[in-house]
């Protein structure tokens, strides 16, 4: 070997060695710069793509896990149905009470109103409140003197007069008197002292 040519594989090898050099420094400045800018890129696109494995993932592998929810919603759905029907329920039998208590209350109230001895509560039909009141066989109406004169609550009318059916006789202001109706039908009483105070009771 002569000079120059261990110059020249020198030369070479250097050259070589240099240009691997270069080449990694620029792959290294390449792939540097390269990773932040392509990154983004390459990471917006991926998202979607890991999103997507994942999404379809979790169908397959997490599948008791879906069950599991879907089990809980059905559990609550039917617990929601159960609830509605219980609500369903409880409003059908309120209605079947409410009904049955407008169709026959076993008792009711009456007042005679202050005032009712002086005529004028027969335009508003108001001597006895209320005029008209309804009972189920076997109810109980109570009639309290809310005047401070005293009246009488007696069946029949100011026309026929007394039928006999039942009498309170005198009541004093404050007191009560009640009768218990049992037979279904109209009864009709009026007030012996006030005859302008008249009243009805419907028994059904
Ligand atoms: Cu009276």
């Amino acid at each position: 070997m002569t000079a120059a040519d261990k110059f020249g594989i020198a030369f070479s090898v250097g050259f070589t060695v240099a240009l691997i050099a270069i080449a990694m420094s620029f792959g290294a400045m390449s792939s540097a710069p390269a990773a932040p800018t392509p990154m983004p890129p390459v990471e917006k696109p991926a998202p979607p793509v890991v999103e997507e494995t994942i999404e379809e993932a979790p169908v397959m592998e997490e599948t008791p896990e879906e069950e599991a929810v879907e089990e809980e919603e059905m559990v609550a759905e039917e617990e929601e149905h159960t609830e509605e029907e219980e609500h369903t329920e409880e409003e059908t039998v309120e209605e079947v009470e409410e009904e049955t208590v407008e169709a026959a209350p076993m008792s009711a109230d009456v007042s005679i109103p202050e005032g009712s001895s002086t005529p004028g509560c027969e335009a508003d039909n108001a001597c006895y409140l209320p005029a008209e009141t309804t009972v189920g066989i076997g109810g109980t109406v109570t009639w309290t003197n809310d005047d401070t004169a005293a009246h009488t609550i007696t069946s029949g009318t100011p026309t026929d007069g007394p039928d006999g059916m039942f009498d309170s006789s005198i009541v004093m202001s404050g007191a009560t008197f009640e009768y218990t109706f049992e037979e279904a039908g109209q009864y009709d009483y009026f007030c012996i002292v006030h005859p302008w105070m008249t009243g009805k009771v419907s028994v059904e």
